[in-house]
Parts: C-alpha cells; structure tokens; sequence
C-alpha cells in the first residue's frame, strides 16, 4: 500500500516550473507503484488559508476564497493538461479538512500539548514562518526567501514543540525517513541546537480556520502550517475512517528543500501529539533556477511549465527535468540542454532503436521477432542488461530518479551498440540468418523491457512502442521481463517517428510569437475602424530609390486621377517595372511622412509571410479609388 503526496501549493500565484517539477517526480512514482502492483493513492491540491493569500486576494479586489477558488482550478486543469494521475485532489478550504484541523487542535489542547501565551517576534508572510531576531539575515529579512519580514507581538497558543526534540532525533536515527540521505545531518545540527515552542495560532487577521468551539477564543486563527500539514490525514477521511484511511501512514512525502523543516520537525511532531504513526519517508528535491538565478516575477525569467509543454510536448519535458538533475540537487533550466536531452537521448537512444527493431524486423523475418535463439548468441549482453534494469529499480526506490533513467539509457545503448557491433546486415549477407534474427530478438526484448521501466516517465511514447512491439504494459508484464528476466517472442507493427529531432529553439519562438499575436490585435470597436481610409490605387510608375535596398517610390493613382507619392519597403521582393499598372491596396489617410528624403502620402498593403512581403490587390480591377472596408 503506497500512499504518496506532494505538497498542496499556495494559491497566491499560478503554477511555475518548480510546481511541475515536484508534482511531476509524484506522478512518475506513483505510476511505478502502480506498475509494481501496490494499491496506490497519490494525492496533491492546494493551500488556501493564511496571510499570504489573504493579501493576494485583497490585492486584487477579491475575497479570497473566490481568489483561491479560482487559482485553485488553474492548478487542477494544469495537472489534468498534463494528465498528471493524481487520485485526490485536496483544498484546505474543504469543509472535511477544516473538520480535522478543528479536531486535532484539540486533542493536542487535550493532550496538553498546547498552551496560551504571547508571542514575540518576526514573520515572514511569504514564508509563513516565524523567526527569532538572531535567525534572520542583514536588514531583517527572512533567512529563507530573503524578504522583509515583519515585527509581530499577539496574544497565541503555543504547540509545545521542545517536548518532542529528543523523540524527533530518535526518529531519525531508528527510522532513516529523510531522502535523500545526505540531508539528515543538515535537520539533526538544527533539531539538536534547541527547538522553541511554536506560535500555532494568529490573531491579526481573519483567513484561517478558527479554533474548535469548545476553547471559545474567536478571535484566533489557526497557524497556516499546522493547517495545512494536516490535509495529508483529512484527504483519507481519517476521523470517518473513510475508504482511504488505510493508507495512512504515508508512504513518502514529496516536498522542495525549502519546506523540508516543516515536514520534517513540525510534522512528525503534531502527528506524535495527535497519536498517530510517522510517514515512511520524506522526500526534498532541490531549486530549479532560470541561467543560474532564481526565478522571479519582477526580474521576468519565470518559466511558465505549460509554454514548454506546448513548444517541446509533455514528454520531452518530463524526461528533462528528471533527467537533468540528481535528486535533492539544485538545477539550472536551460532551453539548449533540453534540446540535447531530445536528440541525443529521445531521439537517437530511443526514437531510433525502435525504427531499427521495426525496420529489420520488417525485413529479415516478415515482422516476426523470435527470442529462442537470444541466450545462443548473447548471453553477456542479457546479463549486462538485467543489471542496468535491477541498479534502476534501486535507484526509483530511493527516488533517484536520474540515476534510474540514466541506468535505462545504458540498456538502450547496450542494444544500439550491439546492432554497430554486429552489423546484422552483413550477418544476413554471410547468411548467419539465426545470428541476425537473435540480435533482433535480443534489441526488442532489451527495449520492451526498458520500455515497461520507463513507462512511469513516458507513459506516451512507452504506448507507442509497446504497440509497436505488439505487448501490454502492465503488471504481468513487469513482473515476467522485467523481475523474472523472461523473454518474448515480437510481431511489430511500423510506427510515427517517436521524437523528432529539434533544430533550433522553440521556447523564445513560442513566447515572441505569442505576444506579437497579443501586441498587434488588440481588441477595436467599428467606430475605431471607420476612421481607417484604405483604397485601391493604380501603380503609374514604380522605381528603386538609390542607396536603398528596401524602398521603392511609387506614382499612384486614385479615383478622378488624383496622384500620390507613396514609398514601400519591398524592393527585396518585386522589380518595380512588373509592378506598373497593376493596382495595390493604400492606406490613404495616414499621417505624411518623410522617408528617405522623400514624401511619402499613405502605405502599400502587404501581407507578412514567413520573413517575405507579399502586396495585396483586389481579385479583379476595379475603379481606381475603391473604398476598402
Ligand atoms: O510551500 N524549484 O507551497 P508553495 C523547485 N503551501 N521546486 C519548487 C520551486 C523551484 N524554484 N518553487 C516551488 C508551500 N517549488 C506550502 C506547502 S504542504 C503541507 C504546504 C515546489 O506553493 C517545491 O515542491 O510555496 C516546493 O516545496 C513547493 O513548490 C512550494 O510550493
């Protein structure tokens, strides 16, 4: 049973790349539970209470549960964009969370656990996290996220936090939760140099969940992380022991380091409080960061994960950002190294051995792919393969999920390879037809086998291949090529090209192209068109203009032969002698202009293709000085 999370997002912006990134990592893992055959339930949603959205809200002249209504739902439609397989979509805003929320402060209060008093200190609202004047950095900003935090003195209950430092300490040596391992030290130096109390309820605002009527105190909101920590147990209908509270504990918690400590000392510190068992794991990735800096709205290199999506396609994008860095690392996103992940890896390691399979298939054995003949041949290139497909599952275990692609790759270039070393087209000509026929054998099985471990990653392109192969990707499948090293006899099938490869980048492309469209057409009433004057004009003369590549200087006629002269910027296009006598379209009442020394009165329509020009004329002639409109 395998019940995982991501952390529920505040609503007080849209989705960027790093909310892609982590929910992405959940989405892969819970597909191979799935695979494994665990009854799975992943869950991810959003968080809606506290100060910082709040402040969002009122920014923008809304309450803010219509504000987290609505940026709850862009969140939900990006995932379902993305066919991200999450089983509960969760809201703290839910009335079954507040419910729990309400509970389990009381049974802390119960468990004398909580306590009144007053507190002192900064806060960040950004981070929605409290710290002494010692913890924070230069100027008083917040140690994490580097903004102005506030001075804050209110009456608050406190969530006896110190009690639990020795029984959190004991947790991570006897459990081992924190993943990657390396980060455990990090959170022992901060448990074992003291934990204070912690302020668990606000009184200076109102958007929060109010504390259960039986402490009669209305005036307290409860703290935002205590909040929304609790939704991983609300979201399986604990307190009705729903369907889903079998789930619990949770199998792993996924989160970015910059809430590590909240999952990590908070977290299992209220769940020992509230009597309830610890999750397995706690997993923190790093900081993804646009050519090195942070991503930022007002320094404008925010990287908006649909507008990748849309230019490269949900599977490229997927397999980059798991793929680009070790897990619990920082990363750098750089639109160059996702084209080379598509062509080197996408394209030429995958893309291509399947066409080979395919391809040689078709042409040595009538699309027939026999494995009896595989152990004959290439006995050592089997056994290197089982252990690049069992170091994987190891590392997708740990949740280093590029270390279990890169160890996929290594099989995929083993078969590759195999194909350069073999050269089954010379075996075919030296008639060793059994040997050329194994090696096909042998590259279809090492593919199906990494298709069905990949599959979590690329559940698209692992389709495509697994029904050009001609098998099902499922659980029987995993366990017989995958675990009990089975072989499979083929019949394939020819297929798209998985990949193309990409030439140049299409991100700056997609992006310009998007805001030219929204630069140039912004919305015009009819009364703003009526003062636009375009007319068909016959071309009387037409010639280049010395020192110009670009103009030419045409003599116009209008209607009762009234003349003007009008300069065009599509020499590189036409020669001014074909132009003569035919008529073009003229924009008539613009303002004069001074071009190149010339007059100009008006502007020759053209139509933009591509990087050309092309002019515009009516279909037929018609009198010179026709109205167009
Ligand atoms: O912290 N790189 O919500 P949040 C990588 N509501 N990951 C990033 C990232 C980046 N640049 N930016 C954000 C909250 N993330 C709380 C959580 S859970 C009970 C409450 C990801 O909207 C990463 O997973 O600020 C990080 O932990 C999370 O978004 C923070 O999302």
């Amino acid at each position: 049973m395998r019940y995982l999370t991501t952390p529920i997002y505040y609503v007080n912006d849209v989705p960027h790349l790093g909310h892609a990134y982590t929910t992405i990592i959940a989405d892969t893992l819970a597909r191979f539970y799935r695979l494994q055959g665990e009854e799975t339930l992943f869950l991810t949603g959003t968080d809606e209470h506290g100060q910082k959205i709040e402040q969002a809200a009122s920014q923008r002249n809304s309450s803010p549960k219509e504000y987290a209504d609505k940026i709850s739902l862009e969140f939900k439609k990006l995932w379902d964009k993305f066919e991200i397989s999450y089983d509960i979509y969760a809201r703290t805003t839910d009335q079954r969370h507040i419910d729990l929320v309400k509970a389990m402060f009381l049974k802390m209060f119960e468990n004398e656990d909580i306590y009144k008093g007053e507190y002192e200190g900064h806060y960040c609202i950004s981070c929605e996290s409290f710290f002494t004047k010692t913890q924070l950095h230069v100027n008083e900003t917040c140690p994490d996220c580097g903004k102005a935090t506030n001075l804050v003195k209110e009456e608050s209950y406190f969530f006896k936090l110190s009690k639990y430092q020795e029984k959190i300490l004991k947790w991570y040596e006897e459990a081992d939760p924190i993943l990657p391992k390396n980060k455990k030290n990090e959170l022992i130096n901060f448990v074992q140099s003291g934990l204070k109390d912690l302020s668990i309820t606000r009184t200076s605002f109102d958007w929060g969940i109010k504390l259960p009527q039986n402490l009669q105190d209305d005036k307290h909101v409860i703290y935002v992380w205590l909040d929304a920590l609790f939704i991983y147990v609300s979201s399986l209908d604990y307190l009705n022991s729903g369907k889903n509270a079998k789930f619990w504990p949770a199998h792993i918690h996924l989160v970015g380091k910059d809430i590590l400590k909240f999952h990590a000392i908070y977290w299992p510190a209220f769940l020992m409080s509230v009597d309830l068992p610890l999750p397995k794991f706690i997993a923190a990735h790093g900081w993804w960061t646009k050519d090195g800096e942070k991503m930022s709205k007002s320094k404008g290199n925010v990287i908006k994960p649909k507008e990748v999506v849309d230019a490269y396609g949900m599977e490229a994008f997927r397999y980059f950002l798991l793929r680009e860095v070790p897990f619990g690392n920082d990363g750098d996103f750089n639109e160059q190294a996702l084209i080379n992940r598509i062509n080197s890896e996408l394209s030429n390691e995958l893309g291509n051995l399947l066409s080979r399979i395919v391809g040689m298939s078709a042409k040595y054995s009538d699309n027939k792919i026999s494995c009896k003949d595989i152990h004959t041949f290439f006995q050592s290139e089997l056994e290197l393969c089982k252990e690049y497909l069992k170091n994987a599952i190891n590392h997708i275990e740990q949740v280093q999920i590029n270390k279990y692609l890169e160890e996929l790759f290594k099989a995929l270039s083993l078969a590759n390879l195999s194909i350069s070393k073999y050269e089954p087209w010379n075996l075919i000509k030296n008639q060793e037809t059994q040997k050329a026929n194994a090696l096909v054998a042998l590259c279809a099985n090492i593919l199906a086998k990494v298709c069905i471990l990949l599959s979590p990653t690329l559940p698209k392109s692992c389709e495509k291949i697994a029904k050009a192969l001609n098998f099902e990707l499922n659980t029987s499948n995993y366990v017989n090529l995958v675990l009990n090293d089975d072989l499979y006899d083929f019949e394939t099938t020819s297929c798209e090209p998985l990949f193309i490869k990409i030439e140049k980048p299409l991100l700056a492309q997609a992006v310009s192209i998007e805001k030219e469209i929204k630069q140039e057409s912004p919305k015009i009433k009819i009364d703003d068109f009526a003062k636009i004057e375009i007319k068909v004009a016959l071309v009387k003369n037409c010639e280049n203009i010395k020192g110009s590549e670009k103009l030419l200087r045409f003599d116009l006629e209008l209607e009762n032969g009234e003349q003007r002269q009008v300069l065009s910027g599509i020499a590189k296009f036409y020669k001014p002698q074909d132009l003569i006598n035919t008529q073009v379209c003229v924009l008539t009442n613009l303002k004069k202009a001074k071009i190149f020394g010339y007059e100009s009165d008006g502007m020759i329509l053209s139509a933009k293709s591509g990087d050309k020009l092309v002019l515009i004329s009516p279909k037929e002639l018609v009198q010179n000085g026709s109205l167009i409109g």
